[in-house]
């Protein structure tokens, strides 16, 4: 059986409680779908549909990967028009980050996976099918010490499911 699968940062719930008391005011007047606050996160790759075997060299990839902790400063709100979504992110990328979804997309390469060929824009999607706005609302910064990565199951009609994860 094959699972949607994808490797991302997931909030604690201090930050998603922090991200939570600006959403309301952020998203206020933009018509849009805000997106479940239990399905906040920042992606790191996204792999697709993929068998077991493969999951599992995933897994062993993802164990072993060299990764530093690093501190994110979500501080800044910004829209894409083509996908239509709203997304909180960072203005600034930590290299520890940088150096982690390369690690890992190299690693992950030995397991079939194909990298995005964009470049990395890490991103947390507060609300799809969003119309555009003429002034994107300002965010206060929100801290975030990122000490794990996961492994996330995307089922359809559900929520996502962390179903591991590894510290850095
Ligand atoms: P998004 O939030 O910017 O849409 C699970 O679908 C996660 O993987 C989402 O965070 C989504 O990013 C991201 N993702 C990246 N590439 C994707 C793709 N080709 N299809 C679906 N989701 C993708």
């Amino acid at each position: 059986m094959k699972e949607r699968l994808f490797f991302a940062l997931w909030p604690d719930l201090n930050v998603r409680q922090a991200i939570k008391e600006q959403t309301q005011r952020v998203t206020q007047g933009i018509n849009g779908k805000i997106m479940p606050e239990e399905n906040w996160h920042i992606t790191l790759a996204f792999i697709g549909e993929v068998d077991k075997p493969t999951k599992q060299c995933m897994q062993q990839v993802a164990a072993t990967v060299q990764g530093e902790r690093f501190d994110l400063s979500l501080d800044k709100i910004a829209y894409w028009p083509k996908p239509r979504i709203l997304w909180l992110g960072a203005t600034k990328t930590p290299e520890a980050l940088e150096n982690l979804v390369n690690n890992l997309t190299m690693g992950l390469e030995d397991c079939g996976y194909s990298p995005d060929p964009r470049p990395f824009k890490p991103h947390l999607t507060l609300m799809r099918k969003a119309a555009r706005v003429k002034s994107l609302p300002a965010v206060a910064p929100i801290a975030w010490s990122v000490e794990d990565f996961c492994l996330v199951r995307s089922t359809i009609g559900a929520r996502y499911q962390v179903i591991a994860r590894w510290e850095l």
